[in-house]
């Protein structure tokens, strides 16, 4: 197996058929430190961040394109060869797809999923989803809503980066993709979207001149990921990015304070390039709870990664750093390779490098 793979050898809610569409709530997420300019315009293939409505904190900063690290002779790369042809769009990120694991794979200690019809219009008397939610719920941990979601809704505001918004007849989110053949919140403790960040910090290899990424092979069902994690109340972004990183990779203990690398990662995702806003495909997902993330991309000098000691920590069974290569892609967990696919897409475009299949970083022979 190539590329990101290798990494395991180191180490009673219903959802009423008759839905309604709810309130278009714009979310007071906004985009994160100062970053808003830098998302919405430009390039094909760049999703369009919807409900940008709080204003950045700090001044946009304009990412310098990098020269990344290269290999004496830079290998030609033809587009056959190109991990993403030329003129390619993230079919995955854009809408209506992205909701196949959701509705096939079940989460950790899940019910099977059955066979969930494609979409909300074709959910009749027929439909009867599995009620599902994680025996932690019942203990009502400060992460979670209460159990009625009427309750919680009374609470607080539902928000999502999507822009359809479906409400059942009891009030509950239905899940903006569709059926997924499980009800209730499964594992997540939010009704609706629960929001969570994803760095992909990449390097290119000076040895192998292939382009890495920092992936962790995940503790609940041991598929390959991006470090990422949820958002905690009040954090910002760069803060959730860098937080999650020194917890996953570098061995920090969970919430044990704020160490001198994570004040400096927290920095440095500040010059990060935003990547997707969004839906994610998780296994965790169900009719009335899913993922949501904000994905960006930080590509390291060979210095820079020098610095980071890669030690495995919470949720992680592995981390190393592991090419990115057309296979591991596509073993991702939940729209991960997606996401990373389309961090690759644009790194190419700021750099003007080209990705093999293989992982290779090189010049365009054409
Ligand atoms: C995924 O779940 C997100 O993309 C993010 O990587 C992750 C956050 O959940 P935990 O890793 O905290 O379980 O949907």
């Amino acid at each position: 197996m190539n590329g990101i793979g290798n990494i395991t050898g180191i180490q009673s809610l219903q959802a009423s058929p008759a839905t309604r569409p709810a309130r278009v709530l714009q979310p007071e997420l906004g985009p994160p430190d100062g970053l808003s300019g830098s998302v919405t315009t430009g390039l094909p293939g760049r999703p369009q961040f919807l409900h940008q409505t709080s204003t950045p904190e700090a001044p946009v900063q304009v990412a310098q394109p990098e020269v990344a690290v290269a290999p004496k002779e830079m290998p030609k790369i033809s587009d056959e060869q190109r991990l993403i042809q030329p003129g390619a769009v993230v079919w995955e990120l854009q809408p209506g797809w992205g909701h196949t694991k959701a509705r096939t794979q079940p989460g950790k200690d899940y019910p099977a999923r059955g066979n969930p019809p494609q979409n909300w219009s074709q959910a009749d008397a027929n439909y009867k989803p599995t009620f599902y939610e994680a025996p932690i719920l019942a203990k009502q941990p400060d992460w979670a809503d209460p159990p009625d979601v009427k309750e919680a809704l009374s609470k607080r505001e539902l928000q999502s980066y999507e822009p359809q918004q479906l409400q059942g007849a009891n009030g509950e989110p239905l899940n903006p993709k569709g059926p997924t053949g499980i009800c209730g919140r499964g594992l997540l403790g939010k009704f609706g979207a629960n929001f969570a960040a994803d760095p992909i910090v990449t390097r290119t290899n000076p040895e192998t001149g292939k382009l890495e990424m920092i992936a962790i092979v995940r503790e609940d069902l041991h598929q390959v990921a991006i470090p990422g994690g949820m958002v905690d109340p009040g954090e910002k972004v760069s803060g959730t990015l860098a937080r999650e990183l020194c917890e996953e990779t570098l061995g920090k203990e969970e919430h044990g304070g704020t160490t001198m690398q994570e004040t400096q990662l927290q920095q440095m995702f500040e010059r990060a390039t935003p990547v997707y806003r969004g839906y994610v495909d998780d296994p965790r997902n169900t009719d009335n709870a899913w993922m949501e993330t904000q994905a960006f991309h930080l590509h390291l000098t060979d210095d820079e990664a020098k610095q980071l000691n890669l030690q495995k920590g919470s949720d992680a069974a592995a981390v190393s750093w592991a090419p990115v290569t057309a296979e591991s892609l596509g073993q991702m967990y939940g729209s991960h390779g997606a996401f990373v696919k389309q961090a690759v897409l644009l790194w190419q475009k700021e750099t003007g490098l080209v990705v093999g299949q293989d992982g290779t970083v090189g010049r365009s022979s054409s």
